[in-house]
């Protein structure tokens, strides 16, 4: 089936598939010769690709061959921070010495004060969890709940539906209403919005529903600019709506729901006016939504995780999943709602990360949404951290305690990158690392159905290792002999899937491994949920939980209000409720330290709508501070109605050392946790800003 597109002259073309923390999971083809990569192009006959590549990865030639990219293993010498100077080593004597910490570490406080951190920098099964879980858990090191980015909304919509599941993209472009509910597809979702954009081409409405006028509300027909962190009182005023005006799908919701009598009741609390109130937008906008969703077949909607960073971030996914239930959406196979399309997948994660080598009783767990809080205050101690696939000086929140953390002299301290980031600086033992285009791996997707191969197109530049030799040699250098470390990455891609189950009829790895990638066998044109069949405990979508009962949580959907509450006291201090979302030449700081992307989006800025400028005599262009109890940070102010009163942008993420001030936008970040899932609340964030 696929067959690569044609290689320049004197040049061959490996397939490979991108590895960035996006749903799309494009599968690429990449141009090599002489051991150098040329070009990098979107695979033609992958269809959710469709050989289009967003701008960063298009690029991607100069990100490879980088002049500052990480080719030795480093130990520092002087000063942790900014500036830190290092010296080369050699891999054996950099393995010796983490072995040796550890060694002295497990010995007096005990394995637990190791922590690993990693997130999705590689989002490959390999690079994102393999052989270096299987090392922390033979090692005995603390657990990293992995919370940075999707937890509270996976089990918020877990809550309802029962899995990360929904509506297959391919077929949204027969949809005749899409609404795109906190999600900026032209950026963080592109392929998406092509599919989008044909059935808008075919007569569909598209509904942008985010506070900022982003790039893709602007394309849409009509966008409701509602405060950050309100979605979930919306989603219930249109229940309320839906059920006033009996717009409902009365026959699926005997047949597949669980709890409607005690959802009318929590709905029937939230009538217009109120939603209105709490959403800062106009009652009509929600009585027509209302309106435009219970009437238009298929009606799909797309959300994303950008309304999954507030307080209530969990409850806001748990109620918007239950709209497609009481319409009957989900009868369409072009209708019902996707937030994560990974739930398909039939991965073998107890294969690829070996939970059963773990000691019992099970080491403490650390959140990694707050990291800042734990280097300084976690008990036991964290004394080791071995950092890879993230960079949390610059993205995790609060910076002011993730720096203090990272300082602790008697903190040790590794970090496996492609690049010196913001928190390389604070490593004792800095360890390069291969970029994918140098490694093997295979990839699942969040945004669609389909499996890619990313084949080594390049050998491995330096001696820059992928992570799982990094891991592979460390369990060697500790002496552990189980013979799951010696697995080769071939042998982890054989594992990383059960093979046997149904949605990889036909498929096998040795197969995916010629060919390059492939749809899970799931039929095309269907529609998941036409007759019911969710996976939670009563095979029904739940709009009372009581698993969510047994968690502690509320089992019905509600309003929960952002922690840092315009109406709350700490709004006369700082009155503007800030968000950061990802820019679009940067994937979170991946691409934050390329000339060219840097470029493109100048310098950090803050955009401020023209009233709250004027009041504080800001004019466009002007330096700024943008402050809170926890800190602050410099930006030039964009004076724009993109944002609306009483709302400020940062675009997301600096590098610290690469911002003029030596700081960015998670100064003022908070680590309080939403309601479910431990998430971060990036989005929840009050500010004042003021000139310089
Ligand atoms: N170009 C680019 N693409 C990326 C990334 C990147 O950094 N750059 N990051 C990748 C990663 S890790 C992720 S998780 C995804 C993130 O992409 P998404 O899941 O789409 O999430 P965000 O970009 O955080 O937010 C999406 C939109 O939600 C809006 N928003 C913020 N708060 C709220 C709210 O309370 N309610 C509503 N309705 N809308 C709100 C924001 O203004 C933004 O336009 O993108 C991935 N793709
Ligand atoms: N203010 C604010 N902060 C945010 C967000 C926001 O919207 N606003 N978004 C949050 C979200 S959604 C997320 S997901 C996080 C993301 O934050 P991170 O997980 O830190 O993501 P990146 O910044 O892309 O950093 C990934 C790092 O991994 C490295 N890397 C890439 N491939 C490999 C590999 O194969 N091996 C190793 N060892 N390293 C590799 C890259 O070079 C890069 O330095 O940030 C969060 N922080
Ligand atoms: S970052 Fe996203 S859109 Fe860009 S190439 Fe990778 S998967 Fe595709
Ligand atoms: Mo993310």
């Amino acid at each position: 089936m696929s067959t690569p597109s044609p290689a320049i002259s004197g040049t061959h073309v490996v397939r490979g598939a991108c590895p960035h923390d996006c749903p799309d999971t494009c599968a690429l083809d990449i141009s090599v010769s002489d051991g150098r990569v040329l070009k990098v192009a979107g695979a033609a006959d992958h269809p959710p690709t469709a050989g289009v590549l967003c701008s960063k990865v298009a690029f991607y030639p100069e990100r490879i061959h980088h002049p500052d990219r990480l080719l030795h293993p480093l130990r520092r010498v002087g000063g942790k921070g900014p500036g830190a100077r290092f010296e080369r080593i050699s891999w054996d004597e950099a393995l010796a010495t983490i072995a040796g910490r550890f060694r002295d570490i497990a010995a007096t406080d005990g394995a637990e004060a190791i922590v690993p951190y990693s997130y999705a920098g590689n989002s490959g099964l390999l690079g994102y969890g393999s052989m270096d879980r299987r090392f922390f858990h033979r090692l005995g090191a603390s657990q990293l709940d992995r919370t940075i980015c999707a937890s509270a909304g996976a089990m918020g919509y877990r809550g309802t539906i029962g899995a990360s599941l929904g509506f297959d993209i391919e077929n949204v472009v027969d949809a005749r209403l899409i609404i795109i509910w906190g999600s900026n597809s032209v950026v963080s979702n592109l392929h998406f919005w092509r599919l989008a954009q044909k059935a808008k081409r075919r007569g569909a409405r598209l509904i942008a529903i985010d506070p900022l006028r982003t790039a893709t509300a602007e394309k849409c027909d009509q966008h409701i600019a509602l405060l950050p962190g309100t979605d979930s009182a919306l989603a219930l005023g249109l229940m309320h709506v839906l059920i006033r005006d009996d717009l409902l799908d009365h026959d699926y919701i005997v047949r597949h729901t669980l709890g409607f009598d005690a959802l009318k009741e929590r709905a029937l609390n939230y009538p217009p006016a109120r939603v209105a109130a709490i959403c800062g937008i106009d009652e009509s906008e929600v009585e027509q939504l209302a309106c435009a969703y219970g009437s238009a077949t298929p009606a799909a909607i797309r959300t994303n995780y950008g309304i999954n960073r507030t307080a209530g971030g969990g409850m806001a996914l748990r109620t918007l999943a239950c709209l497609p239930a009481l319409t009957g959406a989900w009868r369409s196979p072009a209708g019902g709602i996707l937030l994560s399309s990974s739930g398909n997948y039939p991965v073998d994660t107890a294969a690829l990360e070996r939970p059963d080598l773990m000691p019992r009783p099970a080491p403490r767990t650390i959140n990694m949404s707050t990291i800042g809080r734990d280097l300084l205050r976690a008990q036991p101690p964290i004394k080791a951290l071995v950092v890879y696939n993230s960079n949390p000086v610059a993205i995790a929140p609060q910076s002011a305690e993730v720096v203090r953390g990272f300082s602790r002299a008697d903190l040790f301290t590794v970090v496996h990158d492609l690049f010196q980031t913001d928190t390389a600086d604070y490593a004792d033992i800095v360890l390069p690392a291969t970029s994918h285009m140098e490694q093997l791996d295979i990839h699942k997707s969040y945004g669609h159905l389909h499996i890619q191969v990313n084949q080594p197109a390049i050998a491995p530049l330096g001696e820059a290792l992928p992570n799982t030799e990094v891991f592979r040699r460390l369990a060697r250098v500790m002496g552990f002999a189980d013979a799951c470390f010696a697995d080769s990455d071939d042998d982890l891609c054989r594992q990383a899937f059960d093979w046997n189950d149904p949605r990889l009829a036909g498929l096998s790895w040795d197969k995916l491994r010629t060919e390059g990638h492939a749809r899970l066998t799931l039929p095309r044109g269907a529609a998941p949920f036409a007759d019911g069949g969710f996976p939670t405990p009563s095979g029904k979508c739940e709009f009372y939980s009581a698993t969510l009962a047994s968690a502690g949580v509320d089992p019905l959907p509600d309003f929960i209000a952002p922690r840092e509450w315009r109406q709350s006291p700490l709004a006369s201090e700082f009155p503007l409720a800030l968000i950061t979302p990802p820019a679009r030449n940067f994937l979170n700081t991946s691409f934050a330290n390329s000339a060219r992307f840097l470029a493109q989006e100048k310098s950090p800025a803050i955009h401020l709508h023209p009233s709250d400028a004027s009041a504080r005599s800001i004019a466009d262009g002007s330096l700024v501070r943008v402050f809170n109890g926890r800190g602050e940070f410099n930006a030039r102010a964009v004076v724009s109605d993109r944002v609306r009163p009483g709302v400020a942008m940062a675009t997301s993420i600096w590098w610290r050392k690469l911002s003029p001030d030596g700081r960015n936008c998670n100064e003022v970040t908070s680590q309080a946790l939403t309601d479910m899932g431990g998430g971060a609340t990036f989005y929840d964030c009050l500010v004042e800003v003021a000139r310089c």
